[in-house]
């Protein structure tokens, strides 16, 4: 089909092998691409139990028939493996100049098995691939990794890489690109440095078919049009989504002191209006014309990229209302290649439970000083408390036991996003049943919920939402492996979607609907991949694993505001959940039935499982 090379790069690390792996062209139909390709291959390829940081688990980068190409957006790379973090699925979206790079090398992702000897780095350039030693960039950070390989090579590839949180394994290493994203919030990078792999320099420059060459050119170039038109754009490149935080703290959802409360008195320090006079400079990826990342000059003078998760996790939940000094840390997390949102969540949580007397180190909320220390001990594992702090909250709870358990903000491993669903039934819904853990890329429910529907409701319309958000963004953006934001932030029409992938593959069998059936194949195929995981892995998997972090049943929101002393009801989240489990298709612990594996086309994976565990 158009609009694909139908093959990926394959590197043995064990070997320093470098092939090709031509996939069943079936794939491009039945999973599209991004993520549909690396749950997949994933699935078929991993042997179940493998050890996540061991040398057998595989690292997957994968990009889209419509990534790379000159449409809104498009410059996105899914980046996937099974997560040290989570034990499940594990996957980023980030944005990188690798995605139109690699669309020009010729290939449709990149896969990598076994653990270098020493460090390395992989340079693609076309159909040519090798593996260099990277000696003089390993224990680098990202921002230095990054100016090596452009003096080395230039502005214009595509480069990938770790910080020092990846080389020494802290469980939510990303994967950095173009000095400001970062991707894979479940332990992508640390994945990536247990190969020793500390980066990928990919060069491309080939032209792929596309069936309609003019129809896609013209296409494109009205949907810049519109982006640019529409009536929030001055807005949107004025704030980004830090206007978000603003609407958070009206709402009472702010995460604020390890998501104790949903308002924060200092919101103003770092508020929208804050970010907007600091603003230096603006970062985005290429093929964007409504770049999001928002730079201003951090407490030291260096240039910090923020967007709403940063702020609202190295701010608010610290305590912290200084937006200099959360341009600090958030510059150490991306130097360092930390996912923002589990570093500030570890430290919330580390600053409870030294405020309660849980553990012997002296550390509280607003103490940034302390905070920077913190980072440093986790980035490079210096002592045992930074070990364990790199383990994430999960870990973090079962080590420190009691009420632990309570102050850890995650779902299946990962840690919530910048939302406090403390009192919203839906966006609670959308973290615990989110593929990956509580992230809340998938379905953002929360504001559909707050503004159209009731909000203290368990009605089923918060599930069917929690579906239909979860089919377009969790399924449709991230096979296609397109930004969302062109839709979701400035109404760039849906139906755009399908029509770009009839005139790039040519093919007429594309509508949205058909689209869906492919999200829901995927999900399916997630939610199989996580059960077998977990049962190879000795763990235990039930309905609980769907359940939002455990403080929103058993304490009640604190602070001010008119939500404070609600929480949320276990059972009504029960009945919520079953209503999930029933749109979906799935039985009462989560699991897709027999007649949805087969309705999928997944009648194989469904007879594989049943081996393991009972498919009704
Ligand atoms: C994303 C997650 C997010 S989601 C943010 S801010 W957000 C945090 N950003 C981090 C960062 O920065 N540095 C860092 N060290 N850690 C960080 N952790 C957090 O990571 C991101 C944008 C954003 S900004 C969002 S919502 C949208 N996400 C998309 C998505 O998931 N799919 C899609 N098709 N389009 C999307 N568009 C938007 O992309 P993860 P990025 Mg990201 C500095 O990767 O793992 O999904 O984590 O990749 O290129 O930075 O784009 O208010
Ligand atoms: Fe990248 Fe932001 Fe543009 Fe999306 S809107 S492509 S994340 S710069």
């Amino acid at each position: 089909m158009s609009g694909y090379s139908g093959k990926f790069l394959e590197v043995n690390l064990n070997t320093g092998e470098i092939s090709n792996y031509e996939y069943p062209t079936e794939w491009q139909k039945e999973y599209i691409g991004g993520r549909g390709f690396t749950t997949k291959y994933l699935f078929e390829n991993l042997t179940p139990g493998t050890d996540p940081l061991g040398p057998d688990n595989i690292l997957l980068f994968a990009i889209g028939p419509l990534s790379g190409l000159s449409l809104p957006s498009s410059s996105k790379m899914i980046v996937a493996t099974k997560s040290p973090l989570t034990g499940g699925y594990g996957d980023g979206n980030l944005g990188t100049r690798a995605s139109p790079q690699l669309k020009k090398a010729g290939y449709d992702g990149i896969i990598v098995k076994g653990k270098a000897d020493k460090p390395v780095f992989l340079e693609i350039i076309n159909d040519k691939a090798v593996l260099h030693g990277a000696e003089e960039i390993w224990g680098k950070g990202t921002y230095d990794t990054e100016k090596y390989l452009i003096d080395k090579y230039n502005r214009n590839a595509g480069f990938l890489s770790i910080g020092q949180a990846g080389e020494n394994l802290v469980k939510y290493a990303t994967v950095r690109s173009q000095e400001g994203r970062s991707g894979g919030r479940p332990g992508v990078g640390t994945v990536m440095g247990s190969k020793n792999l500390k980066a990928i320099v990919v060069i491309g420059d080939q032209e792929l078919p596309i069936a309609n060459p003019d129809i896609v050119r013209k296409m494109g170039s009205d949907g810049y049009k519109q982006v640019k038109k529409a009536d929030f754009y001055d807005g949107w490149m004025r704030q980004g989504t830090t206007l978000i935080l603003d609407w958070c703290q009206e709402t009472s959802t702010l995460p604020t002191r390890n998501f104790q409360e949903g308002t924060f008195e200092g919101s103003k320090g770092v508020d929208a209006v804050k970010l907007h006079e600091s603003m230096t400079e603006r970062y985005g990826c290429p093929r964007c014309n409504m770049q999001c990342g928002i730079v201003i000059e951090d407490d030291k003078g260096r240039a910090s990229e923020l967007d709403y998760e940063n702020i609202g996790m190295l701010g608010p939940n610290l305590g912290i209302d200084n937006l200099a000094k959360v341009g600090v840390l958030n510059y150490m997390a991306d130097d360092y290649g930390l996912d923002t949102i589990s570093l500030g969540s570890v430290l919330g949580m580390t600053a409870e439970a030294s405020d309660k007397g849980a553990i012997d180190e002296k550390f509280s909320f607003n103490q940034y000083e302390k905070a920077i220390d913190m980072i440093d001990r986790i980035a490079f594992a210096k002592d045992d408390l930074g070990r364990l702090l790199g383990q994430g909250t999960r870990i973090m709870s079962e080590t420190w036991g009691g009420d632990a358990i309570n102050w850890a903000i995650q779902v299946k491993g990962l840690e919530c996003s910048a939302y406090n669903a403390f009192t919203i039934p839906g966006m609670a819904l959308s973290f615990g049943t989110s593929p990956i853990g509580a992230h809340h890329k998938d379905a953002w429910v929360i504001a559909w919920e707050i503004s159209e529907s009731n909000r203290d409701a368990y009605s089923p319309d918060k599930a069917d939402k929690v579906i239909e958000l979860q089919r377009i963004r969790g399924g449709m953006f991230e096979s296609l492996v397109t930004c969302r934001f062109p839709w979701i932030e400035l109404g760039y029409d849906l139906e755009n979607y399908p029509e770009y992938l009839k005139n790039v593959t040519g093919s007429d069998h594309w509508s949205i609907d058909e689209v869906f059936n492919v999200s829901d194949r995927i999900y399916a195929l997630i939610r199989a991949f996580w059960v077998r995981e977990y049962i190879a892995d000795g763990k235990t998997w039930d309905r609980t694993m769907d359940h939002p972090p455990v403080r929103w049943f058993n304490e009640v929101l604190k602070g001010d505001g008119p939500f404070a002393g609600k929480n949320l009801n276990r059972d009504e989240y029960d009945v919520l959940l079953n209503h999930y489990y029933d749109k979906r298709g799935w039985d009462h612990n989560g699991i897709p039935t027999k007649a949805t594996f087969e309705r999928l086309g997944l009648s194989d994976v469904a007879s594989d499982l049943s081996k393991i565990v009972k498919i009704v």
